[in-house]
């Protein structure tokens, strides 16, 4: 009994280094510093395009009474702060909805850490549990005007990292070919990519394009717009990065109304009670039409450096369902 319990000691003992040792092999890799330099020209375009075109910057928060209440279920995250109950921030929709509030606000953008505990599925290679999105929102705005407003940006970038990142890219053996964007990017409908591809759609279309697309009309949270005109759709859309990597942006026109807002919470049983205030703003009018996006920073890091799996754009293993976290 005893020798059983010595030896699983040391066996238990042996994984701690052995994880231990991951995470420093994991802040010793040597392309690191090439793909942090990267990153950084990216934050570096993005506020520069966003500074030459009005786009506010705001900085983030952190936790909140309310906040995105995601598509999927995660793990409880709750925290108090005298005896209020606030969660980690998931996203800053609520917020930037309640920023536009202010007349002299048109267009707003924050770089925004978020933190979703993802359940061990997730453990792939485009999730964290806690990353950093580009999250922005514009007045009396609708998909199209994010439709161009995104392309120019993502234009801007990969010409910025054409330009100063070529040191960088050397290093990592990536040539600049994924960057070069010949065509407007391509517009699909959730009902025609799933009829041509199956459930799978969004991974497969992917895989075969070359060039980022968006992906229109998904079933999903309850601020995102319905269509009216075509009750059962919505005005949401994701960028898709080609060749495998998937969504790197999720947005929509957003419901503003009392009525439409509590007809799609109804709908899919969300907790009005924690919403109480949000509702009380939306029934006296206060919450106006707009309509936004987020954008994964490390998603797009990802595709630019052309990396396995996201976790290779962190210092520090943020993967779901690891066994152990070192840092
Ligand atoms: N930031 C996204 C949006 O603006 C929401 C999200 O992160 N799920 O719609």
């Amino acid at each position: 009994m005893e020798v059983c319990s010595l030896k699983e000691k040391m066996i238990e003992k042996e994984r701690e280094l052995e994880l231990l040792n991951e995470a420093v092999d994991k802040i010793k890799n040597p392309k690191l510093p090439y793909i942090l330099r990267v990153q950084q020209s990216i934050l570096r375009a993005v506020d520069d395009y966003m500074y030459k075109n009005k786009i506010t910057r705001m900085m983030p928060l952190m936790m909140a009474p309310i906040t995105d209440t995601l598509n999927h279920s995660v793990e409880e995250s709750a925290l108090f702060y005298q005896g209020q109950e606030f969660d980690v921030m998931k996203s800053m929709i609520f917020h930037k909805q309640a920023t536009l509030m202010n007349k002299g606000l048109e267009k707003i953008y924050i770089v925004s850490p978020n933190i979703r505990l993802e359940s061990s599925e997730r453990g792939d290679k485009r999730h964290l549990f806690e990353f950093t999105q580009v999250d922005f929102e514009f007045k009396e705005g609708t998909m199209e005007m994010v439709f161009e407003f995104m392309e120019s940006l993502v234009r801007y970038v990969f010409e910025f990292i054409k330009k100063e990142c070529t040191e960088e890219f050397k290093a990592l053996g990536l040539t600049t070919d994924h960057l070069e964007l010949k065509d407007t990017f391509k517009k699909y409908r959730t009902e025609e990519l799933e009829e041509k591809y199956g459930e799978d759609f969004e991974r497969i279309a992917s895989e075969k394009a070359t060039e980022p697309f968006w992906i229109i009309n998904h079933k999903r949270e309850f601020y995102d717009a319905e269509d009216l005109d075509n009750k059962g759709t919505y005005k949401n859309y994701d960028l898709i990065w080609p060749k495998g990597y998937v969504e790197g942006l999720s947005g929509g026109e957003r419901e503003y109304k009392y009525d439409r807002i509590i007809t799609r919470m109804r709908e899919i049983n969300q907790d009005e009670e924690r919403f109480k205030d949000y509702i009380e703003l939306a029934k006296r009018g206060e919450l106006v039409k707009t309509a936004g996006a987020g954008f994964g920073v490390e998603r797009m890091t990802r595709f630019i450096c052309q990396l396995n799996q996201i976790d290779d754009a962190t210092v520090f293993t943020r993967k779901p369902g690891k066994e152990k976290y070192i840092f």
